[in-house]
This record gives C-alpha cells, structure tokens and sequence, in this order.
C-alpha cells in the first residue's frame, strides 16, 4: 500500500461562471464523471494507452457519509449520478495480476495502480463536473489494522485500560509478525519523509516465531485480562495474541500472553493511544537501530509503513490530520469516550471470499462498530 511514489493529481473542471445565487437545483441530482489515467506506464503495455480499464473507484461524501462505487469502462471513465452536493472523496483501485505483471515488469508479482483525492466538489446545480484522477503502482498490503478499539465502555465510570488494537493478514499466505513497528504518530510534516512518533514498540520474534495465517484476525491488547471483572460494560481479553507490558510501570503482565517490546516510550504507565482522536502507523523496518530521534520523536522513514490509520471525533476534519494523506487519506472515528464503540475495516466479497477494504484511506475503508469484535470481524460468522 502506502508507497510514497503514487501521486496524487486532482483536477476539477467545473463548467459555468460565477454564480453568486443559491442553488436552484433539486438535491441529489448532481453528476461527476471521474476518468482514470495510470502514470506507470503499465496501461500502456497493455492495451497501448494510459486509460485504466476495470478500475474500482469509490467516491464518499465527506460531510453526510454517503458512498458510490463504480467500475470504469474501456475508456478508463466512470459516471456518478444522483449526488447530494458536497466535498468528496475518491480512490481509484486497478489489481494488476500475476500474468499482466509479468508482461509489464516480468516479475509475476500481484501489484495495484492506486490513486486518491479529497477533494472534488460536486454542486447540484451545476450538472457537468468532472475530474481526473492519477494512478501509480503500488504495492499490495499484506498486514493491516482491522480493528481499534479505544474509547473505553460504557457504564464502567472512567474505564479506559481494556484499549486493543487487532492486525489482520489480508495477503494470499502465511506472513509473520516478528519485529513489525507500531508508532504513534506526533506530527504530520506532510513534506517531510520522516514520520514523527512518540511511543513505538514492536512485536517480539526474531523472524519466524509468530506466524499470521490468510485472514486471520490478531488482537493485541493493552492489558490481555477479563476487563468484564473490572468494569461490567468491557470484554473479554485474556485471549489475546500479544499484550503491551510496560515493564518500567506498575502495569499487569498475564503470564500466558506474549509481550510487546518497548522501543520508545516517555510517560503513562502503559500503552495509551488516544480514545477520541489518533494516528498509528504499522512499519515494516529493517534495522530498528538504524532509526533516528529527532528533538523528542523517534522518526520512522515513510517508506517502511505497510499500513496507518487516524481516527477523529469529527470524521469531516481532514484538516486537523497528523498523518500523510499518502498513507491515510481520510479519518476513521466519529466516536466519544466511554461509549463502547469500536473502529473496524470493512469486509469485501471477492471471487475467492472476502478481503478487508484498503484504499488508504479510513473514511472509506473503516466503519464504527456497537461492540468490539476481538479476534473476529463483525460480518463474519
Ligand atoms: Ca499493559
Ligand atoms: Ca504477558
Ligand atoms: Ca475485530
């Protein structure tokens, strides 16, 4: 997913002079045609053009939440009708098989041409927009977060310790978790290749010990206990994979539950990501002492995050963001402290079962959840 070599160009064509009156138009009955143009040159070896054929573009309404998807034709364009007025977003998605790979690159590997904007404004009342969206080759993601869950339960007072984040392996084979990074992110720097993170810690393993099967969902949670026996209204974690254990703290450590390890951590008495608003990166890197400080942040290069996702209160903020929107374009959220609910990615059938949304951006990829579901995904049995 998140290489920082797609690019992102959004142009928006509105036809029509200034007008100044409200708009006289009947609601949801505006339109915008979205044409796909691949950058990478992959179209071209294909079928001699750079109009993407058979991509998967989904816009979302970024202020009332409503989502269309639609394929594109032989001409790379796709037609959305019957629009409320508003900002949108789009992502544009073109698996690129193992055979179309190999007459491009030759090398046989799955890959995607991927490309996003957010910001395309559709009005009611002015019927012929249309915009273009730019896509790049990017790497398929094999781990990403499925689930967080951190606003603490209802009913339970000032509960907050039964935090869980859950990865779920959405590749074709047997992946492991040993070594991964996850970071919280401090600050955005959009410019910047670095990402600034102020706790960072990683899954234990020395490169085959903890393995992650096709689909399945790990839960690792803040403290891996039964929260139920301290406050009535939370779940059940003492069947978690891994658990964050801060040593230094007067912090739980079940026995039977294996330990996240600590790389960089300055206060609270555990891992605490915020319960309203956040940004965690997943990072796949190389020689974790290869990484470098900076005034109070650990940085971790763009280039090693194999997943991110942000989360607000106020979903429609994307201009509050810490995040890259080349990781994350959107916000995943809209929930307050000590409510119960949870964040999870949305399930989508595909030929051979189901894969979990990746866009790259949590608008669109993630939808708020009544309970928790560690371990499991809500639309699954
Ligand atoms: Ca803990
Ligand atoms: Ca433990
Ligand atoms: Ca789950």
């Amino acid at each position: 997913m998140n290489r920082s070599f797609y690019i992102i160009i959004a142009v928006l064509v509105v036809l029509g002079s200034g007008c100044k009156k409200m708009p006289t138009a009947v609601e949801n009955s505006a339109s915008v045609s979205v044409q796909i143009f691949d950058q990478s040159g992959s179209m071209k070896v294909l079928f001699g053009d750079s109009l993407v054929r058979s991509a998967d573009v989904t816009i979302r309404s970024i202020n009332y939440g409503k989502e269309y998807h639609e394929v594109s034709d032989s001409s790379g364009r796709v037609l959305f009708n019957g629009l409320v007025s508003d900002q949108y977003s789009v992502v544009a998605t073109r698996t690129l098989s193992e055979t179309e790979m190999k007459a491009i690159n030759g090398t046989s590997v799955q890959r995607k041409l991927f490309g996003a904007s957010s910001s395309i404004f559709v009005r009611a009342d002015l019927h012929d927009g249309s915009a273009a969206i730019a896509v790049d080759l990017a790497a398929l993601s094999d781990i990403v977060f499925s689930e967080i869950y951190a606003c603490g339960p209802q009913g339970s007072g000032l509960y907050f310790h039964d935090k869980y984040m859950e990865v779920c392996n959405i590749s074709g084979s047997i992946k492991y978790l040993d070594g991964l990074v996850v970071a919280r992110v401090s600050k955005g720097y959009i410019l910047d290749p670095m990402i600034y993170t102020s706790e960072v810690w990683k899954f234990p393993g020395s490169g085959t010990d903890y393995a992650i099967q096709p689909g399945q969902f790990v839960l690792v949670a803040e403290d891996a206990i039964d929260h139920r026996i301290n406050a009535p209204g939370s779940i059940d974690e003492s069947i978690a994979d891994f658990e964050y254990y801060r040593i230094s703290q007067p912090d739980v450590d079940n026995p039977n539950v294996p330990n996240m390890i600590e790389i960089y951590q300055t206060s609270g008495v555990d891992w605490l990501i915020g319960g309203e608003k956040d940004a965690l990166v997943l990072c796949r890197v190389p020689n974790i002492d290869s990484l470098r400080y900076k005034d109070n942040f650990l940085t971790i290069p763009k280039e090693y995050v194999i997943d991110g996702v942000e989360y607000h209160t106020d979903p429609t903020r994307l201009d509050q963001k810490y995040l890259d929107p080349k990781i994350d374009a959107g916000l995943a959220g809209g929930i307050l402290f000590y409510t119960g609910y949870s964040m999870e990615r949305k399930l989508r059938t595909t030929v051979s079962g189901w894969t979990l949304e990746d866009n790259n951006n949590s608008s669109i990829d993630f939808t708020k959840i009544q309970h928790p579901t560690p371990r499991k995904h809500y639309a699954l049995p």
